[in-house]
């Protein structure tokens, strides 16, 4: 295809040139007349302006396309900010190119050396995101230092209730009711259904909302006054902007309806942590076949324990990256000015430390959907994304074996050797267990969309190497440190 578009000038030109052969080949004529030598010589200048005119259509087409190459040249080199490095030798190229594992096809299996002397297995599971699984990644002994490792240190509530803050939200959104009903009526049909209210307000600070509940809220503030299901500008202008969330709070909320219900923990696996943990990190390098200065860099090992009941709704790992955002892991060389934060983890790696009695599957909602539509993960009232209900309907269930380790990218590539765009399929949850406890260990890898920001942040690290733990690199203030002394 881009041969065929490569030269748009010569294409349009060639099909049109047989027509002007002299009409004495085509036609038996009479010389005295049609082929005359008069005729001939007209036809023969207008042949000759002809080409003339195709040899400077060709060439104007040149100079423009060259023109727009520099001058694009011009724009990367100059680096607007924004702009990731292009391929191509005048514009700043990244120095490494990231190996990005192929799935090949769901069922497809690698086999990899990750230990000496043992071969693994790794298993495509879906190709929308990249996902696979490697059985046996951790030994039991692994799983089980782990473990204890974690309860050595402590682990503590995933999610903190909010109690306040809502009333500062509706006075920082300074938007009527009318406005509000507006933006939350999506098939503009004058009438709120309820998904419509679920799709963005599925998470009032921290508490997630399902169908029912919403329907308990509309009993319970008498809001639908013609109970239809459905609120009406009318019925909506009666409510006030912190209703739903004063309601819930006086009912009391339950763990289980919070966005995750876990506990975890973050254990340092730099220069003198346990070697256990060292192996592990090591490992995911040879895996993922990242430069190891990226998986020294990332995030500790982070440690998850689920009781009986626990389960943490679908949610995405990495947030988009737009040129207002700022990766969390990076924000040492971002622009002061950047307003939004976000995590920009590349690839997660899960294992699981235990066999799960029942449930606490990892589902992924819309693995390999043909499309993805946020509005449509609630429909007829199911919502994909609420894993204490509707890990039966995702695409994709992992489901908890010990030493397992399942892997995925939460960006696509951009084509060149780096990271490109969130990849929305990614989007997985924790299914309820129910029965026994579930534990797990997340290994995220951060790297920055923006390659240079990537680049100043390492080298920020490698000059200052004192300043990193004021200024806190890592996520979490109760890491001890990191490894981040070693060479980049
Ligand atoms: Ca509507
Ligand atoms: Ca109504």
């Amino acid at each position: 295809m881009p041969g065929k578009q490569g030269s748009p000038g010569a294409e349009d030109a060639a099909p049109t040139l047989p027509s002007v052969r002299p009409p004495c080949d085509r036609l038996p004529c009479n010389k005295s007349s049609v082929c005359s030598r008069s005729y001939f010589v007209v036809v023969m200048v207008f042949f000759h302006i002809y080409i003339i005119n195709v040899i400077a259509l060709l060439l104007y087409v040149h100079y423009n396309s060259g023109q727009d190459e520099a001058s694009s040249r011009g724009r990367d080199a100059a680096g607007s900010g924004h702009q990731r490095p292009a391929s191509g030798s005048e514009s700043p190229k990244p120095d490494v190119s990231l190996t990005r594992i192929e799935g090949i096809r769901v069922g497809h299996v690698h086999k990899v050396s990750l230990v000496p002397g043992r071969v693994h297995e790794m298993r495509t599971l879906s190709l929308k995101p990249l996902l696979f699984e490697i059985p046996e990644f951790l030994s039991e002994h692994e799983c089980r230092v782990v473990i204890q490792l974690a309860q050595l240190k402590g682990l503590m509530e995933s999610q903190l209730m909010v109690q306040d803050g809502q009333e500062e939200l509706a006075k920082e959104l300074n938007l009527s009711p009318d406005e509000i009903f507006n933006l939350l009526d999506i098939n503009q049909d004058g009438q709120l259904q309820l998904h419509e209210i679920l799709t963005h307000s599925r998470v009032r600070d921290g508490i997630w909302l399902t169908p029912e509940n919403l329907r308990e809220v509309y009993d319970g503030l008498k809001a639908d006054k013609d109970n239809n299901g459905l609120l009406s500008l009318e019925e909506f202008r009666l409510l006030s902007s912190d209703a739903f969330q004063r309601f819930l709070m006086q009912r009391g909320v339950k763990r289980s309806q919070l966005v995750r219900n876990s506990r975890h923990t973050w254990l340092y696996q730099g220069k003198g942590a346990h070697q256990v943990l060292q192996d592990i990190k090591e490992r995911v390098t040879r895996l993922t076949r990242l430069p190891p200065t990226l998986v020294d860099l990332s995030e500790p090992l982070q440690v998850v324990r689920y009781e009986e009941g626990g389960h943490y709704h679908a949610h995405q790992d990495s947030g988009p990256v737009y040129p207002e955002t700022a990766c969390t892991h990076t924000r040492l060389a971002a622009n002061a000015s950047t307003p939004f934060e976000t995590s920009c983890r590349y690839i997660t790696v899960l294992f699981y430390l235990n066999s799960v009695e029942g449930g606490g599957e990892t589902a992924f909602p819309v693995a390999d959907n043909r499309t993805y539509d946020e509005v449509s993960l609630i429909h007829n009232d199911v919502d994909l994304l609420d894993t204490r209900r509707n890990c039966n309907k995702s695409n994709l269930r992992v489901k908890p074996t010990k030493g397992t380790a399942v892997f995925w990218y939460n960006y696509l590539s951009d084509g060149r050797g780096w990271v490109g765009e969130q990849d929305e399929y990614a989007l997985h949850g924790g299914c309820v267990v129910t029965r026994g406890t579930k534990w797990i260990a997340n290994k995220w890898i951060n790297i920055d969309p923006d390659y240079q920001r990537q680049v100043r942040y390492q080298q920020l690290v490698s000059q200052n190497p004192e300043d990193e733990e004021d200024e806190g690199l890592m996520l979490d203030p109760d890491v001890e440190g990191s490894d981040i002394h070693q060479d980049l």
